[in-house]
């Protein structure tokens, strides 16, 4: 049985080989680099993930113990519901367990004592998850089919309902709608509600047993019997307006109406062979991807994709962070075989959340922003502003990766700086913002050589350096290093004398600063 079941799910039209991989690394005239396609996991049994509520409260047989006939031996009423013995307990969970060596094990509803008051059931199941079917929901009822259900489902976890499928053994009777089969549907309708009579009339309740919602039968009008033309379908579901959104829920809910008769009407005098009961809830599907994920675990008791493409969420249903400029769309199964990922790929993409006025222009493939914030500029708000430079170790969609230059306005040549932030200095001036002087200079509302220093500019005849700016020269002597003699009585002497000491002094000076 089990090996059945392996195959089964191994054959479904929609988990075959297409779309299993998200990317590949090719080899192109270009050199290596990434190849991005549509991407989808594969389909799962997702009873094993859901949440299942039955309604109204105590709905559920066994509290009090009550005994039960079958429609078959109506008056052999030997089995008992308890809910307090475990081998005679029928709770919710058992629509969803692995029933080993062939044990039936099934939930089951209280007996209809309360007619003619209807015998009203809601059993709701959740996934807290986008699921995409692609297989038959199958609903396994022991001691026969209900004779009027409906099946309703939620795309929005629970918050709206619309109707899935009604089930009736008389559609015009129970919902004043036609009978219809899913086989006689076409390409135009293939996402039709209807009312089916197929699984609600009387065969006796061990002949047949389940209940579907047809999802096979709906890929086979546009796949065929065989389902040899896949591309076909996957192309339908691309292009036709809500075929998709069909086979998609979060929850499903089963509203049981109406239980077995048996064939005949309802007998007054035996109303304990009247009730539901449920031994397995078959839904195979999917997680609903957006075709950027082919993985999808279960992490915290919840559906989650491990998205691709730069997407993120449940559903891989947004752009990451930092790649937010082209809005999100859904990958796409075409072109085929290998699909599109509808994903905008390299970082020139990214605005980096710079600029809230980017957009995407379709036709050139390109997106530009206005009024890029944070110090950023350039079309996608990449580069720093003149005068800014990009701190290396920020994130690129940190607001402060932007540093500002702050080169001093009397040291530099100009505000801007390189990428490690160092501006371009004026003569004579130093450091990453041109705020100091080099050696053998002074500062004073910029850089200025030395007047005098300790070594080789040192003030002569006695005199001191100030701040390198000057000589404060004794009495008696004069000039930038002290070196004349103030000769007030013999003028002419004294002249000739200081003029060797200037000339000295001049040649001193310049070879210093041309050795600079
Ligand atoms: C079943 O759910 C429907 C809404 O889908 C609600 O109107 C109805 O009252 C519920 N029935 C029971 C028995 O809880
Ligand atoms: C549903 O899924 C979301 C997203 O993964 C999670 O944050 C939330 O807790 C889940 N809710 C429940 C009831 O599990
Ligand atoms: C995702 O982003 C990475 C890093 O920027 C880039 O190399 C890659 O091409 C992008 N992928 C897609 C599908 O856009
Ligand atoms: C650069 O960014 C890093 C990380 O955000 C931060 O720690 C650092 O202080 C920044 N450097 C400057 C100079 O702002
Ligand atoms: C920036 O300028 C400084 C000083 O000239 C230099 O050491 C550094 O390598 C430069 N950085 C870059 C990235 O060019
Ligand atoms: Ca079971």
């Amino acid at each position: 049985m089990l090996y059945l079941v392996a195959f089964l799910l191994h054959c479904l039209p929609l988990a075959m080989g297409h779309y299993d991989i998200c990317k590949s690394w090719v080899t192109t005239d270009d050199g290596p680099s990434w190849e991005f396609y549509a991407c989808q996991p594969k389909a799962m049994r997702m009873k094993d993930y859901v949440t299942v509520k039955v309604d109204p409260p105590g709905i559920t047989c066994g509290d009090p113990p009550e005994r039960f006939c079958t429609h078959e031996n109506p008056y052999l009423c030997s089995d008992e519901c308890d809910a307090s013995t475990p081998d005679l307990a029928h709770p919710p969970k058992l629509m969803f367990d692995k029933e080993d060596e062939g044990l039936v094990t099934y939930w089951q509803s209280v007996t209809w004592s309360r007619y003619p008051e209807p015998l009203l059931a809601n059993i709701t199941l959740s996934w807290n998850k986008s699921i995409e079917l692609t297989d038959d929901i199958v609903v396994t009822f022991e001691y026969g089919r209900p004779t009027i259900m409906m099946l309703e489902k939620s795309l929005d976890n629970g918050r709206t309902w619309h109707p899935y499928q009604y089930y009736a053994d008389d559609c015009m009777e129970a919902f004043g709608m036609p009978a219809r089969r899913v086989r006689d549907l076409s390409t135009t309708s293939a996402n039709r509600i209807i009312c089916t009579e197929e699984y609600s009339r009387w065969v006796g309740s061990k002949k047949e047993k389940n209940v579907r919602l047809e999802v096979r039968d709906r890929f086979a009008i546009f796949a065929g019997q065989d389902f040899r033309n896949m591309d076909n379908l996957y192309t339908r579901l691309e292009s036709a307006k809500g075929l998709k959104d069909f086979f998609t829920v979060t929850d499903l809910r089963m509203r049981l109406l109406r239980p077995a008769l048996g064939g005949t009407y309802v007998q007054r005098e035996n109303l304990y062979k009247y009730f539901y009961a449920v031994s397995n809830i078959e839904v195979t599907g999917r997680c609903k991807c957006n075709l950027h994920a082919n993985l999808c675990s279960f992490k915290e008791g919840t559906l989650q994709c491990e998205c691709e493409h730069n997407t993120t969420g449940q559903d891989c249903g947004k752009c990451k962070k930092n790649f937010r400029t082209r809005s999100w769309r859904a990958g796409s199964y075409l072109p085929l075989p290998n699909g599109s990922p509808n994903a905008w790929a390299g970082t020139q993409g990214g605005c980096y959340g710079h600029s809230n006025r980017c957009s995407y222009i379709d036709f050139l493939n390109v997106v530009t922003c206005v009024s890029c914030k944070h110090n950023t500029r350039g079309q996608h708000c990449q580069h720093c502003r003149l005068g800014f430079y990009r701190n290396g170790s920020a994130e690129l969609d940190d607001e402060n990766v932007c540093i500002e230059c702050n080169c001093n306005q009397i040291g530099s040549l100009h505000d801007r700086c390189n990428e490690t932030g160092y501006c371009e200095c004026r003569e004579g001036a130093a450091g990453p913002k041109c705020d100091d002087c080099l050696p053998n200079y002074y500062w004073r509302q910029g850089c200025f050589p030395n007047v005098c220093d300790e070594e080789l500019l040192i003030c002569q005849n006695g005199g001191t350096c100030y701040q390198n700016q000057r000589c404060i020269c004794p009495a008696g002597y004069q000039g930038i290093l002290c070196e004349q003699s103030k000769c007030d009585s013999d003028t002419k002497t004294c002249n000739s004398a200081s003029r060797t000491y200037l000339s000295l002094t001049t040649f001193l000076i310049g070879a210093l600063i041309l050795q600079l």
